[in-house]
């Protein structure tokens, strides 16, 4: 397994639709895998591919609290088939857009349906954390970030900041 490298805003990859994955082969348990340790060492609960410049609809998750009770799960081509009326709130970040964190509504609950790491379909429902993750994984897929989901005040300003990052590094400042 490998560590692979994370992009940030404004990369203009995070704002395109990844493609379906048309079968699940070595490569993309190899793509899984290395995600899988990524989103460990970076520390996240959740990765989607585009995150490390691969543009396929695959995403890792692991909301479990103890490094020594990890639960991976592994989805390629996930899609929300359900989703609840009732709404909640949580904090938060993404590894895309480092250091930054607001406050997010969504669906409370969510059933999604994904092929496993065998290539087997699959469908699971999950609330509270997992249930914000997978939301947030899933829009990574389609090219929406979480600051999408913010006034366009909040957006706007997180995006000047990062340009303005952006910019000092290429010109070799801080
Ligand atoms: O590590 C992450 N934490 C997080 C917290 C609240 C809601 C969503 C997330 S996902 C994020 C990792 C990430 O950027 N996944 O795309
Ligand atoms: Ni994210």
């Amino acid at each position: 397994m490998s560590t692979l490298g994370i992009i940030i805003l404004p990369d203009a990859r995070l704002k395109q639709p990844s493609e379906v994955v048309s079968s699940v082969d070595g490569s993309i348990r190899k793509l899984l895998d290395d995600m899988l340790e990524t989103m460990y060492a970076a520390p996240g609960i959740g990765l989607a591919a585009v995150q490390v410049g691969v543009m396929k609809r695959v995403v890792t998750v692991d909301v479990s609290k103890e490094e020594e009770k990890r639960d991976p799960l592994f989805l390629v081509n996930p899609e929300i088939v359900w989703s609840s009326e009732e709404r909640s709130t949580y904090e938060e970040g993404c590894l895309s857009i480092p250091d930054y964190y607001e406050t997010v509504e969504r669906p409370a609950r969510v059933r999604v349906k994904y092929l496993d790491r065998q290539g087997e379909a699959r469908e699971l429902e999950a609330d509270g954390l997992l249930a914000t993750c997978l939301q947030h994984e899933i829009d990574h897929l389609d090219g929406v970030l979480f600051i999408d989901h913010l006034s366009k005040l909040k957006r706007d300003r997180v995006i000047k900041k990062f340009q303005k990052q952006a910019k000092m590094k290429e010109l070799g400042i801080g």
